[in-house]
């Protein structure tokens, strides 16, 4: 089971508040970064055991107090709070000290919860509008100073930029020469968005990572009910949060899909999703609506770029099912920032119709 046995599970566990000796596990293998079990009483899922990846996420503590200090802001009658399960320390994870030490951490489990990967209904792309908004407005009363860089320049187009060009002074021959019209499209849209400012946009503490499956739904009623994987929660500009929604809920494919004819941006997903957006009221500047649409090509040209770039560099970022992983993602992700591209005008439009700037 991702290298653990039930056995170590159980007694990584003892170091944790939790109820009862011993549990049974179910790994939840959809994440490329860190390794996830759902931890079952009988048939009832109880927490989330979750191994922190600190080859990513170096400052593991940083991390930790983030998420400890965003959960006392989370705190509303729409926000549906998880609670970190404490060490018996009293420490939000455990370190499993040893020749190579492991990061722990246990999360209460939200009953009858559910995600989605992907959705065609326009009710979850409003409901995932609208607990983004509700987040993003809670994390206001954070102060941003106070939170560490999980991932230092996590969505900096320039980093991600000088780290596809040492990948491709690297890389052989043979994957340059498969990669080519991606490295060609990588190319034509860094010059683009060279030309885009972006430097003046507010920074909010912001989830950066918001995509569609990011986000809990109760089964029962439908709503959406929390942002879930919290590993990236730091500072950054709300264009972020809105591109991986975006690039997650108005294509109704996976991000790795192979067929591009199935890559779609779905116009009615986007209006309901901007309409969520506006449910909670104006939280937004003037300057972050006008360059909003921005998110919607950046954030996918960015996951596609990284992905790139982990191919190039044969695969040691990411976890990949199987070797071109990587390559296809990139593909699927640039389809996709083409796509949005080509409705630029409509995002525009629908934007400055629906959302309005506060004060
Ligand atoms: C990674 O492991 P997961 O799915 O939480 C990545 C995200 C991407 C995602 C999918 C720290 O997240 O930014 O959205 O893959 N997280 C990190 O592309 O790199
Ligand atoms: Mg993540």
């Amino acid at each position: 089971m991702n290298n653990h046995t039930n056995h170590q599970l159980n007694q990584l566990l003892t170091h944790f508040s939790v109820a009862k000796k011993t549990y049974s596990f179910s790994p939840l293998t959809d994440g490329f970064i860190n390794d996830t079990f759902l931890v079952l009483d009988g048939n009832d899922p109880l927490y989330i055991l979750q191994r922190i990846n600190h080859k990513v996420f170096t400052n593991i503590n940083g991390l930790m107090n983030n998420i400890h200090d965003a959960f006392e802001h989370l705190n509303d009658t729409d926000y549906q709070k998880i609670t970190l399960v404490p060490s018996l320390e009293g420490q939000s994870y455990y370190t499993n000290k040893g020749a190579e030490p492991s990061y722990w951490r246990v999360m209460t489990y939200i009953k009858d919860s559910t995600a989605h990967n992907t959705t065609k209904n326009t009710d979850v792309a409003f409901e995932a509008g609208k607990i983004i908004a509700k987040f993003n407005i809670l994390l206001e009363k954070a102060e941003a100073n106070n939170y560490v860089d999980t991932i230092p320049q996590f969505h900096d187009l320039q980093l991600r930029e000088n780290q596809f060009n040492v990948a491709l002074a690297q890389a052989s021959k043979e994957k340059l020469k498969i990669a080519e019209e991606a490295i060609t499209f990588s190319n034509e849209v860094l010059n683009l968005l060279h030309e885009v400012n972006l430097n003046h946009l507010p920074i909010r503490v912001c989830h950066n990572d918001t995509k569609l499956n990011n986000i809990l739904f109760s089964k029962s009623t439908n709503k959406a009910l929390c942002l879930i994987d919290l590993d990236t929660l730091m500072r950054g500009k709300f264009l972020f949060d809105f591109g991986d929604a975006v690039r997650t809920i108005v294509n109704t494919a996976p991000e790795d899909e192979q067929n591009h004819e199935k890559i779609t941006f779905e116009k009615e997903l986007f209006e309901a999703f901007i309409s969520g957006l506006a449910a909670n009221g104006p939280f937004l500047s003037k300057e972050e609506i006008e360059t909003l649409h921005w998110g919607a090509i950046l954030m996918p040209f960015l996951h596609g770029i990284r992905a790139l770039t982990d191919y190039l560099n044969g695969n040691i970022y990411y976890k990949v099912a199987y070797e071109n992983q990587n390559y296809d993602r990139s593909l699927s992700l640039f389809n996709f920032t083409k796509k949005a591209l080509a409705q630029t005008s409509f995002m525009q439009k629908i934007i400055a119709k629906n959302l309005a700037s506060k004060s």
